[in-house]
């Protein structure tokens, strides 16, 4: 086995042998015996020996100095391949390359063994796991807690160019990666009744009774810091039932009671719900909230009381960052252990508790806000509910002093309102800091969402622009275009990305051009190989590469994307002649499994790629391709060899976006909206080197609130949008079916439906999209002129790197001390 550490040199031979002794001892086979499979699993065990010796260092050392740590309560993960991303952190990636060369193994084909774990939808499970790459590699502690769902994001495929859900069962082949640490295990109770006995001391003891309960066991995944020995935890937990199926159960005639626990375990960890931006408000959901908040925060409080004695100074040493709602039972978790198991007081305990919560706000979609219906609510978590009754009450009774006789107020931010309980406004009243994700996003809080609870209570508002880690997006994700990146400003970048900037007086170098165009053109050439590969596409490298790749969903707009592809078809069909640069528009997106306009859209987009990429008339200059179960580990790929990265939400739709800045990082410029971070992209590259239109948010609030905006308008009047909007009702891309898209064409016209019609103003944005990307086009044709915009978006992303995030979180909000380890002796080798 490798017994030496990533801090001192790699050893080739040592990695060699300890890759075959794994293949021997695992699966009993030589290395040319063994499956690709068995080989990634030997080659991960391999690493995982490496970094578990830093993973005990570094524990050992935060044991020595004591750090505060944060817990990042997420819902979500969505870590993607690990070994990879663990090479190029352990700064061994080339070494390990080279050695598996020497033995004949290409390191891509045992990379792609590896399943993406998936354990998030989009960009909110994606931030989180950015979050914990920087937080590592800035040397904080830190833990990602969320749970091990057995099944992630479905997997995609298309079949006659539906999308069809196929479960993902990523742990197959069992993860190299994790350990299960059944001695941190916890119970979680639901249901049942609360009693209250006084005790000896005079105390009011509370105690759930009459309850199921599932035992939670975590499993540890290791977070590697680039280059400084520090491996940080991401804890998931699985679900097991408290005792096993005993016969005695049957005596006692609880033979019901133990099969609905057993029942419940089983159930509790099993699918990831596959919603975007949507609340489902499903039972299930909510248990399995409570079940790995339950269990984190019994750990971290366990954790703090194993080295220190005054609970009431927790906040100092912890602090607990809630990823959206999702994990705000946390409070009032908390909040029952320091009162029930700690004995404090509420006072005591609400001191507590609001300066360790925290809470990130990601969306201000209204059909994503979680309220629980008080009977589910109070039915599941009993104890939990009183509790949250209790600050609510509180919490009116200061608004009542501050707003005397202001009914409307209450109805506004009571927590418990109308039958529901609201965790945005449990969040809100019982943390120490509200933030946004980017600077449109907070503005839109503070002035309209959240506006009551800003005027209360400004201090608690902030925000934090959205970040990525160029260690996988770019570092790994795109070798030729990091390395060209390092040759020219140096590897400083890698763990600070402002240092990328110096990239800026090559903008007009025309041989740095020139590479930086054959980079982006090799990228392609290696997408055009996976479509061709996975969809069966031939695509030309040589046309532009336009990308759209993102959660499906009404507001993003593919729609806009797709209805434009048809009016570009259109005009082509035209007048052949036309002069028109070659595109590949390539979409990537999964729907959620219910989201009936989502899905349709994949449908109308792959009607109309079959339609265009065979119409031999337009000579191939439109290629349209959907890219098959969009993840983390060919969205590298997909970033890499963008020219074009589409952001084209609907004005204030989109809270930050994070994919806008993976494209700016890799060269691609941005067609996009004044939405989330986009506006914070245009500010740092310029208006000059990006394509923006369409309305403003403050244009798209106004309609909202004042009405004004008939989308009748404008297909009456626009012969163009008109001809489009028809072809989805008369069979153009169904012939076969001629209403198939009818609820599309719904969508933007018909107010018959419950919605209003196009709410997401497809319509009236249209012709400026149609014109942008004109500019688009004629900014392409002028090669030199386009790598100078392309490398400027590069040099100028160092904003958007999530280690300048979580360092602003880091001192604004969670004020964590940094940690160094100290630096270890070389050993002299044992004879
Ligand atoms: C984002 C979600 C989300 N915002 C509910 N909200 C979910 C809401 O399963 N659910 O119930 C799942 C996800 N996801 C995204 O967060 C925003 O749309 C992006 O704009 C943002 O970049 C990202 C990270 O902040």
């Amino acid at each position: 086995m490798l017994k030496k550490t990533v801090l001192q040199k790699f050893d080739k031979e040592l990695f060699k042998n300890s890759v075959i002794y794994n293949v021997k001892t695992l699966y009993r086979k030589t290395l040319e015996e063994a499956t690709q499979q068995q080989i990634f699993q030997a080659v991960a065990y391999a690493i995982k020996d490496v970094i578990v010796d830093n993973w005990m260092n570094t524990q050992k050392e935060y044991a020595k100095q004591d750090p505060k740590t944060v817990y990042y309560l997420s819902m979500e993960f969505l870590m993607g391949r690990a070994l990879g991303n663990n090479l190029i952190n352990l700064q061994a990636y080339n070494d390990v390359a080279e050695a598996l060369e020497d033995l004949g193994i290409d390191i891509n084909l045992v990379e792609d063994q590896e399943p993406d774990p998936a354990l998030g939808n989009g960009g909110l499970g994606r931030l989180a796991a950015c979050f914990l790459d920087s937080l590592t590699t800035m040397g904080y502690s830190a833990y990602g807690c969320g749970i091990r769902y057995r099944y992630g994001m479905f997997k995609q495929e298309i079949r006659d160019g539906y999308q069809i859900e196929v479960p993902d069962n990523w742990l197959a082949d069992g993860n190299p990666f994790e350990l299960r640490r059944p001695e941190y295990a916890k119970e979680v109770k639901f249901g049942g009744y609360v009693n209250v006995y006084v005790d000896e001391n005079g105390r009011n003891n509370f105690k759930q009774e009459g309850y199921q309960s599932v035992k939670a066991i975590p499993y540890d995944m290791p977070i590697v810091g680039y280059g400084n020995g520090i491996v940080n935890t991401l804890r998931i937990w699985d679900a097991e039932p408290v005792e096993c199926f005993q016969l005695e159960s049957f005596d006692k005639g609880d033979y019901q009671k133990a099969v609905e626990q057993e029942n419940l375990a089983r159930n509790i960890v099993e699918v990831l719900y596959p919603n975007d931006n949507h609340y489902a408000g499903k039972e299930l959901r909510l248990k399995q909230q409570y079940f790995f908040i339950s269990a984190s925060v019994q750990e971290a409080v366990e954790k703090y009381m194993r080295k220190h004695d005054d609970i009431r100074k927790f906040h100092e040493k912890v602090t607990f960052q809630l990823n959206d709602t999702h994990p705000t039972v946390a409070i009032a978790e908390l909040m029952r252990i320091l009162m029930d198991d700690y004995y404090l007081t509420w006072d005591e305990a609400w001191a507590v508790t609001t300066k360790t919560c925290a809470y990130t706000n990601h969306t201000i979609m209204a059909e994503a806000l979680e309220k629980w219906p008080i009977e589910l609510f109070s039915r599941l978590l009993p104890r939990i509910y009183q509790i949250v009754e209790e600050i609510n009450r509180r919490f009116i009774a200061q608004v009542s002093q501050q707003y005397p006789g202001d009914q409307n107020k209450i109805a506004k931010m009571a927590i418990i309102y109308d039958g529901q309980v609201k965790m945005a406004h449990l969040a809100i009243v019982s943390g120490y800091s509200v933030n946004g994700v980017a600077r449109l996003h907070t503005e839109i809080l503070e002035k309209q969402e959240l506006r009551d609870f800003y005027e209360m209570m400004p201090e608690k508002f902030n925000n934090k622009t959205n970040g990525i880690t160029q260690r996988r997006f770019l570092l790994h994700g795109n070798p030729l275009l990091a390395q060209w990146v390092t040759d020219h400003v140096g590897n400083d970048w890698i763990t600070d990305l402002s240092k990328i900037s110096g990239l800026k007086i090559y903008a007009e170098d025309e041989k740095a051009q020139q590479e930086f165009m054959n980079i982006k053109y090799q990228n392609k050439v290696r997408l055009a190989r996976y479509i061709l590969e996975h969809n069966g596409v031939e695509v030309d490298p040589r046309s532009i590469f336009d990308v759209q790749v993102k959660r499906l969903h009404e507001y993003k707009r593919q729609l806009l994307n797709i209805l434009h592809i048809m009016y570009l078809y259109n005009e082509l069909k035209n007048n052949l002649q036309l002069e028109f640069y070659p595109r590949t528009f390539i979409f990537g997106a999964k729907a959620a499994a219910g989201y009936r306009n989502a899905k349709l859209t994949i449908k109308l987009i792959n009607a109309v790629a079959d339609v265009v990429n065979n119409d031999p008339s337009i000579g191939g200059k439109i290629k349209v391709v959907f890219i098959e179960d969009y993840k983390v580990s060919n969205a590298e790929w997909i970033f890499a060899a963008a020219d074009v990265s589409e952001q084209i939400s609907t004005a204030s739709k989109e809270a930050s976006g994070t994919g806008n800045m993976k494209f700016m990082l890799n060269g691609a410029l941005t067609l996009g909206t004044m939405d989330g971070a986009n506006v914070e992209i245009v500010e740092e590259v310029g208006m000059e080197n990006t394509f923006i239109f369409g309305l403003s948010s403050d244009e798209v609030i106004r309609f909202e609130n004042y009405g004004g905006y008939n989308p009748m308008d404008i297909f009456n009047n626009d012969p163009d949008i008109r001809r489009v909007l028809m072809q989805l009702i008369n069979g153009t891309f169904a012939p076969y079916d001629t209403e198939l898209f009818r609820p599309l064409y719904n969508s933007l016209l018909n107010t018959q439906s419950t919605s209003k019609a196009d709410m997401y103003f497809i319509l009236k944005d249209f012709k400026p999209y149609a014109e942008a990307q004109r500019r688009v086009e004629a900014a392409y044709r002028d090669e030199a002129n386009w790598a100078k915009s392309a490398i400027l978006n590069v040099a100028c992303s160092g904003k958007f790197s999530s280690d300048r995030t979580i360092q602003e979180y880091v001192d604004d909000i969670w004020h964590l001390d940094k940690v160094v380890l100290p630096k270890r002796v070389e050993k002299p080798k044992a004879k």
